[in-house]
């Protein structure tokens, strides 16, 4: 069984979408982040960073149960586990790979600071906010450009776009106010309109 520990966030989305990708069956425990649900001590044992998304395999390697976090290593073992959306070609794997860390580095990294410079750290700065939105911007039109003439970041439809997704269908609107990114927009309705997208979207709500 798999049980999958998250909350309405992007990190969280996207695990839930490849757990829906892979058509694994899994159990969605909310852990609710409002309410500090993340630091209590049942949680902490999972991940003693205290964050969500959380994956537990009862029957992981080796028949042995797992508990992994961090979206992106999430979406690798799915991937391994399931045998989707991971290329086994060396050359497009590694593509794929590229394009999974910039979803998870340089892209959740800039969407998440505008959500801590928004709304979470002491001293509330717009000039700040707006920096780290133009930087996201400036991740998402290389994004933009990779997606011309194609449908998915890498070859076919991969981690990288389940990665991406949930951050550009969470500052669409940032994304439309920016402008010039025909091929993302184009992009984010396709894979949203997936219906494992629109599954994993709603768990755990
Ligand atoms: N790099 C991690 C980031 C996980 C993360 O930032 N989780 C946030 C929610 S999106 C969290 O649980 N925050 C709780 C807290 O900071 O107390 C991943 O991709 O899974």
């Amino acid at each position: 069984m798999l049980d999958l520990y998250t909350f309405q966030t992007s990190n969280g989305q996207r695990a839930a979408i490849m757990l829906e990708e892979c058509a694994l069956p899994f159990r969605v425990h909310r852990v609710d982040l409002t309410k500090g649900e993340q630091r209590q001590e049942a949680f902490l044992r999972l991940n003693p960073a205290g964050m969500i998304p959380v994956l537990v395999d009862s029957d992981g390697p080796g028949g042995a149960p797992l508990a992994i976090a961090q979206s992106g290593a999430i979406l690798l073992y799915l991937a391994e586990k399931a045998g989707r959306l991971l290329p086994a070609d060396p050359r497009a794997r590694a593509e794929a790979l590229q394009w999974l860390f910039f979803a998870v580095t340089d892209c959740a990294g800039a969407s998440g600071a505008v959500y801590y410079h928004s709304a979470v750290v002491p001293e509330k700065s717009p000039a700040n906010v707006q920096w780290y939105e133009e930087r996201l911007i400036a991740h998402l039109r290389v994004a933009d450009a990779q997606l011309a003439g194609r449908d998915a970041l890498a070859g076919e439809y991969s981690v990288a776009d389940v990665a991406l997704f949930p951050i550009v269908a969470l500052r669409r609107k940032l994304v439309e106010r920016a402008g010039g990114m025909p091929n993302l927009a184009r992009w984010l309705d396709a894979v949203g309109q997936r219906p494992a997208v629109v599954r994993g979207l709603a768990a755990g709500n």
